[in-house]
């Protein structure tokens, strides 16, 4: 039978055909990628069987349209977040937790790398002072400059949430962003669902991670929410340091005027990027550039 894996924790996964739920293993024979952690994940398309105890047996991942990877420090390992989506919403606040921009430009650069389409959502809008309220708006403006679909919300307060949903109707979208920013609390209203939320822990604002295992949560029978747990941090995994610079949006055409075809941006002599930094190019994105650049070293 084919399904499609809603939620995978490593000992088992959910699998999901027409209206039933699966509880399968995976067949111990699969020759897996090493440098990954995790072999199945929530998107995944998958052929199962029964064994002769009538447990599912996961046989065959169908080969995936795409999947967005993050690589934690600590962990010699990456994860597999999701497959198989269309869009990637990145979730941010200004407070409890602060998201930082060099956050939210690697989850874009990661986006445009997958071949995902990035939306990015600020949450909690309802705490926000007038001087952070102003402070949004300069920031809506210049990522909404660069052809990025950006909301501010209010899960609590319901505020934005229907012109939310207009955006994830007939997609399979992505949450993902840091640990308390309320990815969970979204999906309960999209979804009607009732999962366990964040309760930010009091000294840091900053969450404990609540969810735990990337799941996928409907909207209806054709959108559907993949939920990841908060990233603590992010590090690229197949992401090849030339290559970044293709992944600004605004540097494409600028950076063709470079002295140097191959110039990075850093140190070469006559680079129009950095000749543009204050003019064309925010000097906020040129910092998460430059940051994710050194973490190459
Ligand atoms: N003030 C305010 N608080 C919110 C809002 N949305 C969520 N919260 C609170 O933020 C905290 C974290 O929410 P979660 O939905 O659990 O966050 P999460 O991103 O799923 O967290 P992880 O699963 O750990 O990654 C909870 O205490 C929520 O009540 C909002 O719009 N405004
Ligand atoms: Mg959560
Ligand atoms: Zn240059």
């Amino acid at each position: 039978m084919k399904g499609f894996v809603i939620k995978s924790t490593g000992k088992y996964s959910l699998v999901k055909v027409d209206k039933k739920i699966y509880k399968c293993i995976l067949r111990g024979n699969f020759r897996l990628d090493n440098n990954l952690s995790n072999p199945v994940v929530s998107g995944d398309k998958v052929e199962i069987d029964f064994d002769e105890n009538q447990n599912g047996v996961i046989t065959k991942i169908i080969k995936r349209e795409n999947h967005f990877i993050k690589k934690s420090l600590k962990d010699d390992k990456a994860h597999i977040i999701g497959s198989n989506i269309d869009q990637v919403l990145i979730i941010c606040s200004i407070r409890k937790p602060y998201t930082k921009f060099i956050f939210l430009d690697k989850c874009i650069a990661a986006a445009y790398y997958y071949n995902i389409k990035p939306i990015i959502i600020f949450n909690k809008v309802d705490i926000l002072n007038s001087e952070e309220t102003q402070k949004l708006k300069k920031i809506n403006n210049k990522y909404s400059k660069l052809g990025i679909l950006f909301l501010e919300i209010s899960a609590l307060h319901g505020v934005g949430i229907d012109e939310l949903k207009k955006n994830l109707l007939k997609k399979r979208t992505l949450f993902i962003g840091n640990s308390g920013v309320g990815k969970s609390s979204i999906i309960n209203i999209l979804t009607k669902s009732n999962q366990k939320i964040n309760d930010l822990s009091t000294k840091t604002g900053r969450g404990k991670q609540t969810t735990t295992f990337s799941e996928i949560f409907e909207i209806d029978s054709n959108s559907f929410i993949l939920d990841s747990p908060g990233f603590k941090d992010f590090y690229f995994y197949d992401i090849d340091k030339n290559d970044i610079k293709y992944l600004f949006n605004e540097f494409i055409e600028i950076q063709k005027e470079c002295k140097f075809n191959n110039c990075l941006h850093l140190e070469e002599p006559d680079c129009k990027i950095k000749d543009n930094i204050g003019d064309k190019i925010w000097s906020k994105r040129y910092s998460s550039y430059l940051s994710i650049m050194n973490e190459f070293n």
